[in-house]
């Protein structure tokens, strides 16, 4: 596996406008095609031209925008949604046809030979009107269609040799990963594309099940911005970038401005009226809080015993809470420290025990605690208060 050479395809302005509360404006959609080009992912992925009058002007429009992420948009297999898109100016186009039995039976109606000859039609078809356009084909829910069937697929497109990435999707969720590793790795060893995961997050799998694919040796990771999408969505931007900076802090640097994800998520979320989950990877409110006194002492020597992250990667800061009954002497000290006053060793200790006494009693806050902090700093501290 390689940790860096992987691409991220953003599918906000795709798979995210699919999210229940999404309808972006033309202005909202250059905003995060903006804001995600500014955080470096290497793709967006748009809505399709066919899907409304809108949509097709709105690809156009960025298209035309000059960004260094490449532009695609994501189509049925069909030469009519193909013309569209390749006449709209994107650099890549994702075709897409379901082959799980319940797809085949209750979305287009087609068997397995009939997919493969709609494939054998539309694609080269693509590339002839396009030698340098991106070419992806995935399947629609991969993991629940049978495994013999969707290798056919998949061997059948690869010979036709027109096509530059194979996709898979999670389209449901349902898929571990150790599924994920065994597909793409299948594919590795029998195709020559590069390969493309797409992950829903019903059960919660989604940035497990994304890494798994990097680490089979998949090439393109999709992502939303706060992993937006149908029903819960899909591999969220944050949490993918977070995985992979735990494992290459410096290469994740290299690719990306981390200090941009904060406020691509708090511009996202307010178009679609959601605030950042309180456990959000990287971006949660108390994602870099620490509170237990033993926490609070070792991360007061070095971070980086409880902290996987840096908060200052992030443009973020972390924070030591005090005022409660887990809190310690050295992260009592240590806000005495900030707010300039000087405790001995023994009035520290003494006005911990004096917290926690209180803090059994009442909920404070750190109002409480700093005022504590100044009356002892000031010599009246005698346990009485
Ligand atoms: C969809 C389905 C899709 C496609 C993914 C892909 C899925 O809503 O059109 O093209 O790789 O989850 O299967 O998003
Ligand atoms: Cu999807």
């Amino acid at each position: 596996m390689s940790l860096s050479n992987y691409a991220i395809i953003d599918s906000t302005l795709r798979e995210g406008e699919q999210f229940i509360n999404a309808s972006f404006s033309t202005e909202q959609k250059i905003a995060i095609a903006r804001g995600l080009d500014e955080f470096g992912v290497e793709y967006l992925e748009l809505t399709s031209p066919q899907a409304s009058p809108g949509s097709l002007e709105d690809l156009r429009t960025i298209c035309g925008l000059g960004l260094n992420a490449r532009i695609l948009t994501h189509i049925r297999c069909h030469r009519d949604d193909a013309a569209i898109a390749l006449d709209a100016g994107v650099d890549g186009v994702d075709v897409v046809i379901g082959t799980s039995s319940k797809l085949r039976q209750f979305s287009h109606g087609k068997s397995i030979d009939e997919i493969i000859g709609l494939a054998s039609e539309v694609l080269p078809w693509i590339r002839e009107q396009a030698p340098d356009v991106e070419l992806r084909f995935s399947t629609e829910d991969s993991f629940r269609s049978e495994e013999a069937e969707l290798l056919r697929v998949y061997l059948a497109v690869d010979r036709l040799g027109v096509v530059n990435r194979l996709g898979i999707a999670d389209t449901v969720g349902i898929a571990t990963p150790s599924q994920v590793t065994r597909l793409v790795g299948t594919l590795r060893r029998l195709t020559h594309c590069d390969i493309e995961f797409h992950g829903h997050n019903d059960s919660g799998c989604a940035v497990a099940n994304a890494f798994s694919a990097l680490e089979a040796g998949a090439t393109h990771i999709d992502t939303t911005v706060l992993g937006i999408g149908e029903r819960n969505g899909i591999t969220p931007l944050g949490g993918f970038v977070a995985r992979m900076v735990t494992l290459d802090r410096q290469g994740a640097a290299a690719k990306y401005r981390l200090d941009k994800l904060r406020g691509l998520e708090l511009l996202v979320g307010e178009m679609v009226d959601v605030d950042i989950p309180f456990n959000n990877c990287i971006t949660g409110f108390s994602a870099f809080t620490h509170k237990a006194g033993i926490h609070a002492k070792a991360i007061l020597n070095s971070p980086e015993t409880y902290e996987a992250l840096d908060p200052h990667d992030f443009g973020l800061t972390r924070y030591i809470s005090i005022a409660h009954r887990l809190t310690g002497w050295n992260a009592v000290r240590a806000r005495a420290d900030q707010l300039g006053l000087s405790l001995s060793e023994a009035h520290v200790k003494a006005l911990t025990q004096h917290i926690k006494v209180l803090a059994d009693e009442r909920a404070l806050s750190l109002d409480d605690v700093d005022n504590l902090l100044r009356n002892w700093g000031n010599g009246n501290g005698n346990g009485n208060h």
